[in-house]
């Protein structure tokens, strides 16, 4: 099981307060479709994702960005056991979307990316980001535990 510190525990829920899923959610999900191309595959009824202002301009991704960083909310109310949090959504990733595990890690990193950008070198600094990506990495294993 994980151990999360005082100090942790409250750089998380504190950074997840600041954060817009609004805004966020479809900045990451952008991101993650212009960095890494291959990921558009699980999106091929997302319409034009034929460049990066068309995947940034495109409102299925906005609002798919919505879901998945809406979707960390259920980690946030269940930092004592994210596994079984999330033990459906594994199940669904794994064995109806066919998402790639991997994929989840480069997702995180991309939020990561859009998360410092936002907040900046006074909001994001060194402790805040050890405990927000400890966080992703757990949600991160979560996701991937339904793999077989
Ligand atoms: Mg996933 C659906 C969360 C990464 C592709 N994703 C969903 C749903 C949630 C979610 C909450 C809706 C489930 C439902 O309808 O019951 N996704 C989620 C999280 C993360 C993640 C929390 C990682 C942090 N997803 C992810 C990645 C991909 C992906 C990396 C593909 C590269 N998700 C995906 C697809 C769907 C969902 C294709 C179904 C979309 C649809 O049919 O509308």
């Amino acid at each position: 099981m994980v151990e999360w510190t005082d100090a942790e525990r409250s750089a998380i829920t504190g950074l997840w307060g600041k954060i817009s899923v609004d805004e966020m959610g479809p900045q990451a999900l952008a991101r993650l479709l212009i960095v890494f191309p291959w990921t558009q595959r699980h999106f091929a009824s997302f319409g034009n994702l034929s460049s990066p202002a068309a995947i940034m301009g495109n409102p299925k991704v906005a609002a798919h960005g919505r879901t998945v960083m809406g979707g960390l909310e259920r980690a946030i109310k269940n930092m004592d056991n994210i596994k079984a949090a999330y033990a459906q959504l594994s199940k669904l990733h794994s064995e109806k979307l066919h998402v790639d595990p991997d994929n989840f890690r480069l997702l995180a990193d991309c939020i990561t990316v859009c998360v410092a950008m936002k907040f900046g070198p006074s909001g994001f600094t060194a402790d805040v980001q050890e405990a927000w990506q400890k966080f992703l990495a757990v949600v991160v294993s979560a996701l991937s535990r339904q793999y077989h």
